[in-house]
């Protein structure tokens, strides 16, 4: 690898960070996330790395400084000039990716998606961290459980085109008249996994629904940004701030009240296990509906109809243990 090359071609669109575990076989495997800076992807890539080590691999973290769709495609081209081994990615559309990384696998580079989807036709496997439908009904019962009289709730989400939140959010509002009839979604918003923006949207709902009795952000860096402003207005007590956290960030706003529970699943094990459905295709594991596939120490996946799988279960954090977790991530 010539990394004078690599570093001028990537300098435009994104910091690109050579991974520090020396490969011994010569693979290359691109872990692109949404955006760099966001806590959760760094804990995913501490996972990649890890599994790395373990298969004798080189991970590079990439991805652009903001969460869009353009900018992810300028990554990819610069690691398909690379001629990386293979490409697995957290997708900020689920569309406008394929294009590119049907190039990418014309050139002989594997294509995986991880957390937020590309189609079908863009990729040969996509890891969802747990069942989309468990997903969407974990963020709305969340909220639910601390609202026994029901009441307005709204979404506050990542990017508008955001495969993995769209579909969660698809699954909430399916889940709603059937097993939450007390809760009423009056918005979703959108902050675009930015902590400006979403600070901005999380005030705007405020003031547009002055009965609003939870904000679910299933994002880690809108939740947080929710929670901040809850905190602000002196809301805490009024507004319950809900959704998916990572605990190392969340902790001081389960501590301080602004929220009284949140979920995830483990990012770390996610980034580890991308790595090594990425790694198996570049070994010549074939992806089919139907095949399983080892991810280490995290077990083992099916692919279902779609050459989808998923990881686990998500996993709840309230004051009784996000401490013990915000240790971990
Ligand atoms: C943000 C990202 C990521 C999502 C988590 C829950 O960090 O949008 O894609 O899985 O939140």
């Amino acid at each position: 690898m010539n990394l004078f090359k690599l570093l001028a071609a990537t300098a435009t669109v994104a910091v690109m960070i050579a991974a520090p575990a020396a490969a011994q076989d010569g693979t290359r495997i691109a872990l692109v996330v949404k955006s760099l800076g966001n806590g959760f992807f760094d804990a995913a890539n501490k996972g990649a790395q890890e599994a790395a080590e373990e298969l004798g691999v080189e991970v590079i973290y990439t991805g652009p400084t903001a969460a869009t769709a353009e900018a992810q495609i300028e990554v990819v081209n610069t690691l398909i000039a690379q001629q990386v081994d293979a490409i697995a990615i957290s997708a900020n559309d689920p569309d406008a990716l394929v294009p590119v990384l049907q190039r990418a696998q014309e050139r002989g580079i594997k294509v995986i998606s991880w957390d937020s989807g590309v189609a079908p036709e863009g990729r040969q496997i996509h890891l969802n961290p747990s069942d989309v439908n468990l997903i969407g009904e974990t963020i709305i019962k969340l909220a639910a459980d601390y609202l026994p009289e029901g009441g307005d709730v709204a979404i506050l989400s990542a990017a508008s085109t955001a495969t993995n939140q769209n579909a969660w959010i698809e699954a909430a509002k399916a889940a709603i008249p059937e097993k939450f009839p007390n809760i009423n979604l009056v918005a979703t918003v959108y902050g675009d996994d930015d902590s400006v923006k979403s600070t901005e949207e999380a005030r705007g709902l405020i003031s547009a629904y002055p009965d609003l009795k939870a904000i679910i952000a299933p994002t880690t860096v809108g939740v947080v940004a929710a929670a901040q402003v809850v905190t602000d207005q002196d809301l805490i007590g009024k507004i319950n701030v809900t959704g998916l956290a990572l605990p190392s960030e969340f902790k001081q706003f389960i501590d301080n009240g602004a929220s009284q529970a949140v979920a995830l699943w483990n990012p770390i094990d996610l980034g580890y296990s991308a790595v090594f459905l990425a790694n198996a295709l570049v070994e010549g594991e074939e992806a089919a509906p139907g095949a399983s596939f080892s991810i280490g120490r995290v077990g083992e996946v099916t692919l279902d109809d779609t050459n989808s799988a998923a990881m686990a279960a998500p996993f709840q954090f309230d004051a009784s243990n996000i401490e013990e977790f915000s240790k971990i991530y």
